[in-house]
């Protein structure tokens, strides 16, 4: 069989493919038999079934020779391979191509199975072109290679394990809430999610949490169908999953099914993936699909196995090659002879390498900036105006607000005009749905979810879990699945143990499938600090470098009622129309604030816009709001600097101007400069951190547009925050900001 081999010149001298040749042509021809009729008695796998299943996972083998064929060519740049995993073709048989999938990286003979049956692209094709980067490839168009067709439906995963098992659960969740919301989703009624992933994800808090919260709803019979599949192969690069801890740390879980399958057992996996599929499918309940492979060649292709794996247990694994246990049955049924397979094997092969070094001599990569960052985050302002000035009709209002309206109701605070803005969106928008902490019943920990629970209905607006990893796990599930989610993180402080769910995947999805799928969705986080009741660090969390570097993002932070109000429409239009990921930032602090100046004087309140007014009175994305028309300084400040700066600038005796920024990405950086040419001397009031704050980034933009004036920065200390009065030692102050007004006032 060595000709076989020569014939394929991305092989040479695998003692892999030298085994599996050796135990395929060591199996005992039998005659032919009917390949409509099953493999073995009992079993629903087909012989016809089983050998478009071989030469799917045949051709993932020989997708891994070429990954290393062009990494060796200097061609390819991606060598994590799935050979030993290929019984996963079994699981994609045994699932309808119309069930979303999100992959492990080593599914890749699900991926080829999945492509088949569901039509529509070359699974092989797709595989090469993610290998070498090309511009060519259908999901990333060349960012990252990744399984993921929107023809398959399947979603494109990170490189981060796990971190899309959270997605998963939100997908599960949406099927079944797209279909009792009666809104259009791109997922059939009865579908179930797919999702695998490795033995060492297995233990990543992100994918135990996803798991736990799939249990947490089974448990108390809420609609989960969702097929969690564990690759297992012992090991994670090169660290051993302890023999027996995924079946004990899975296999007894409440509200999840367990099903076990051998990858070696080519029959035996796929009735097991079949009866696991129909489990879920039928009973709408989570399910385990705990399916024990081996991993050939290493972790990659830089990876040297032999330092840490002896060579006796390496050889070990080749009698349990999956590709060889699909062989194992058609020989056994009389569907092929072991000659023929060999064959099948070669001609694949050599189909492959074809592929391959056509993708080799004609790349088309990406070749410019505006290239790769294009699909990052496309925006249609013009789209975003209209659809953020559309309104409910007036009966659906009047049955919202219950007879009055809230133009009506005279001047309102922040909370309570992002509370009505809500509700309107919620009479909008049928596919607008809220979720969190105490969203529902409480209505908010500080009430701006009041009222929603009631008047939209338990499947629009509903409490979660604690956990903030499920939370964006729900909404970026949904998001892909027709519906307009609206979680809430309860504080800024709380979002940090959960932000790769929005660094990693909902700000990347667009990037890297190309604008193909998109995760819509406005997440509401309560901020900030000079909370008075409710003290202490946690409640009074400063810190937005994390999410101000995210590209793409947008973050909102409005500081006044009508602002909050309409930024909040601009932010579900945006996210609506061009599939925007929004952070709408609340100042805690402002909540319920009144006056401004002095107590009484209303201030701080304002009425709400009637919809005729929605269109004129739209805030764009990046537009700032000045305040007052000094010559002599510009305040450039945002949140609770607003409050702040302008009451100092209602007693300085100077021509002051404050521009409430209102965006913190993308900046409004035009607005910035015109503002800060106008007295050509800048103050950058920034309540959050010296380091890593806003007035970086601030300060980065006046300085590369040339701005030459006296700039000052006041910011809050590099400090934890302590509860109580000591806050105000380590916040910013309205003193400060006085003092450094009149210091630049001198100059
Ligand atoms: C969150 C995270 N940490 C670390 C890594 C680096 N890493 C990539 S794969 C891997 C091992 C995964 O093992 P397993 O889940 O068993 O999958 P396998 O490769 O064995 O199929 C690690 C540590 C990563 N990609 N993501
Ligand atoms: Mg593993």
């Amino acid at each position: 069989m060595s000709a076989i081999a020569a014939n394929n010149p991305m092989v040479s001298d695998d003692p892999v493919e030298s085994a599996l040749f050796a135990a395929i042509l060591s199996l005992t021809p039998v005659p032919h038999r009917d390949a409509d009729a099953p493999v073995r008695a009992e079993s629903a796998l087909t012989g016809a079934v089983a050998l478009a299943l071989f030469e799917d996972q045949v051709a993932s083998r020989h997708l891994d020779y070429a990954a290393r064929w062009l990494r060796a060519h200097g061609a390819g740049f991606y060598t994590i391979g799935s050979s030993g995993h290929e019984s996963n073709a079994m699981v994609a048989g045994a699932v309808r191509p119309s069930d979303p999938a999100l992959l492990h990286y080593r599914s890749g003979a699900f991926y080829l199975t999945r492509s088949r049956m569901a039509g529509g692209t070359d699974g092989v094709r797709d595989v090469l072109l993610g290998l070498v980067g090309s511009a060519d490839e259908p999901i990333s168009g060349g960012r990252h290679k990744v399984f993921g067709h929107p023809a398959c439906a399947v979603l494109p995963q990170t490189s981060t394990i796990g971190s899309h098992t959270p997605r998963a659960l939100g997908v599960a969740f949406a099927i079944e809430r797209a279909g009792t919301l009666g809104v259009h989703s791109p997922w059939p009624r009865d579908a179930i999610a797919v999702c695998s992933f490795g033995d060492a994800s297995a233990n990543h808090s992100t994918t135990v949490g996803a798991v736990n919260a799939a249990c947490w709803s089974a448990f108390q019979g809420l609609r989960m169908p969702l097929l969690f599949v564990c690759e297992d192969n012992g090991i994670g690069i090169s660290v051993r999953t302890p023999p027996g801890w995924i079946k004990a740390a899975y296999s007894s879980r409440p509200g999840l099914e367990y099903f076990a399958a051998e990858g070696d057992d080519a029959a035996g996996a796929f009735d097991v993936a079949c009866a696991a599929a129909a489990w879920v499918r039928r009973y709408r309940r989570p399910a385990f699909l705990h399916l024990s492979t081996v991993r050939f060649g290493g972790h990659a292709g830089s990876d040297v196995e032999s330092s840490y794996r002896r060579a006796t247990e390496i050889h070990a694994d080749y009698a349990r090659d999956p590709i060889l246990a699909t062989a194992r049955v058609l020989v056994e049924a009389g569907v092929a002879s072991p000659t023929e397979l060999i064959v099948q094997y070669a001609t694949i092969g050599r189909r492959v390498f074809e592929l391959a070094a056509s993708v080799r001599r004609a790349p088309n990569r990406l070749s410019s900036r505006a290239e790769v960052m294009e699909p990052l985050a496309p925006r249609r302002p013009d789209a975003t105006r209209a659809r953020a000035a559309a309104a409910a009709s007036p009966e659906s209002r009047a049955a919202v607000f219950k007879g009055t309206t809230p133009e009506r109701e005279g001047p309102l605070t922040l909370a309570q005009a992002i509370n009505r803005t809500l509700l309107d969106a919620g009479a909008a928008t049928p596919n607008l749905i809220v979720f969190g902490e105490d969203v529902a019943r409480k209505g908010g920990v500080y009430g701006v979810t009041r009222g929603l629970a009631r008047r939209f209905g338990p499947d629009r607006v509903f409490d979660t879990m604690l956990d903030e990893q499920s939370i964006l796990g729900l909404a970026l599930g949904s998001a892909v699945s027709g519906l307009l989610p609206v979680p809430e993180i309860q504080y800024l402080a709380y979002l940090h143990n959960a932000e790769d769910q929005l660094r990693g995947e909902a700000a990347t999805l667009s990037f890297f499938s190309q604008h193909q799928y998109l995760n819509p969705m406005v997440v509401r986080i309560a901020g900030y600090a000079y909370q008075k009741g409710f003290g202490g660090h946690f409640h009074n969390d400063n810190s937005l470098a994390v999410l101000r570097d995210i590209p793409g993002l947008v973050i909102a932070s409005p500081a006044r009622p009508d602002d909050a109000a309409a930024m909040l429409r601009t932010c579900l239009a945006t996210a609506a129309v061009d599939g925007s990921v929004c952070v709408y930032l609340e100042p805690i602090a402002l909540y319920h604030t009144r006056d401004l100046h002095e107590p009484g004087d209303g201030g701080w309140l304002a009425d709400y816009a009637p919809p005729d007014e929605w269109h004129s009175t739209h805030v764009p994305l990046g537009s700032a709001r000045t305040y007052g028309g000094g010559l002599d300084l510009t305040i450039l400040t945002f949140g609770n600097g607003l409050h702040m700066s302008l009451r100092v600038a209602g007693r300085i005796d100077a021509g002051v101007r404050v521009v409430d920024l209102r965006w913190l990405a993308p900046l409004p950086v035009a607005d910035m400069l015109r503002e800060a040419r106008a007295t050509g001397r800048v103050l950058i009031v920034d309540e959050t951190r010296r380091t890593g704050g806003v007035a970086e980034g601030i300060t980065a933009a006046l300085l590369q547009h040339e701005f030459a004036g006296p700039l000052g920065v006041v910011a809050s200390q590099d400090s934890v925050i302590p509860l109580g009065d000591a806050a105000s030692l380590v916040l910013l102050s309205e003193d400060e900001i006085e003092k450094a007004a009149l210091g630049l006032l001198s100059r």
